[in-house]
């Protein structure tokens, strides 16, 4: 366990460094050392088998990411990569407070589904005070309240070959040759029904700020900030997400990082 923290520090470590001497304004300060054949990213990519298995291994399916109490909340959770999509879609939707908003729940399941904000809220919820750790190598204490994706997957229910949820966010990160590159993040099954993985719509007892990933966005609390995809208006359901966009299952890990981010 203890050295396997030091190889997560180490990890770390490589990180800041990375980002020394450039503001600590978002991911994309790592680009320039996630070339294709940068030994930084040929680390990165050769340690991500090996910190899944053994985290599995040593964590179990179950554990529990560490709770914190209300005194122990640090400032307003400080907002990170996008903080205001400008598509036309988001724009329209957040303009009338999200009341025309919907999640879609789709692709390997039973019975697929659409739900609205209130509809959303009026679903058992979950509330827990959790450190968010980048990858930048700064973390934040704040308290989430959503509904656990456990929940709605009970309600949509997954078919055998359901093996990733996939998470589509509003905000575009850039142009490519095949289009608009939108965020988006996948996680396991194991995650997915995890009872601290929730769908957020509050924080620190108000409405998600649009900064912070109004009106939905996941926390998926055992890995890295970046896992927790806001701006949500569809999950679907999978068997392989190699189909999708570059085929490493999330925005951040087409651009070198770890698909499984685990802390
Ligand atoms: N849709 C979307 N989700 C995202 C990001 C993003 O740019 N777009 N940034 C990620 C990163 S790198 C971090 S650290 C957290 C930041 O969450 P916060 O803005 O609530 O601090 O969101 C993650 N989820
Ligand atoms: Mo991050």
């Amino acid at each position: 366990m203890s050295r396997f923290k030091l190889n997560r520090r180490k990890f770390l470590t490589v990180g800041a460094a990375g980002a020394a001497g450039a503001a600590l304004t978002g991911c994309d300060v790592f680009d320039p050392m996630l070339r294709s054949g940068h030994p930084v990213r040929d680390f990165m990519i050769g340690a991500n088998g090996l910190t899944e298995a053994v985290q599995r291994t040593l964590m179990g399916r179950d554990s529990m990411a560490k709770e914190f109490s209300e005194s122990e909340i640090r400032q307003g959770m400080r907002p990170n990569g996008s903080t205001n999509p400008n598509t036309m879609e988001y724009m329209f939707l957040s303009q009338g407070n999200f009341s025309l908003y919907h999640l879609e729940v789709d692709g390997l399941v039973e019975s697929p589904m659409r739900f609205n904000l209130e509809e959303l809220r009026n679903m058992p919820s979950r509330t827990q005070i959790t450190r968010h750790d980048c990858v930048e190598g700064w973390s934040c204490i704040a308290k989430w309240t959503g509904v656990p994706l456990g929940h709605i997957l009970e309600q949509v229910q997954p078919q055998a070959n359901a093996n990733y949820a996939v998470f589509h966010c509003f905000d575009v990160m850039g142009v490519g040759l095949s289009g608009e590159i939108p965020y988006y993040e996948s996680i396991d099954m194991i995650d997915a029904y995890h009872p601290q993985t929730i769908l957020a719509y509050g924080m620190n007892d108000a409405v998600l700020p649009v900064e912070n990933g109004a009106p939905l966005r996941l926390r998926v609390e055992r890995q890295l900030g970046y896992k927790m995809a806001k701006y949500v208006y569809r999950i679907e359901l999978v068997e392989s997400f190699s189909h999708l966009h570059r085929g490493n299952g999330s925005y951040w890990a087409d651009h070198g990082y770890e698909w499984y981010a685990g802390i």
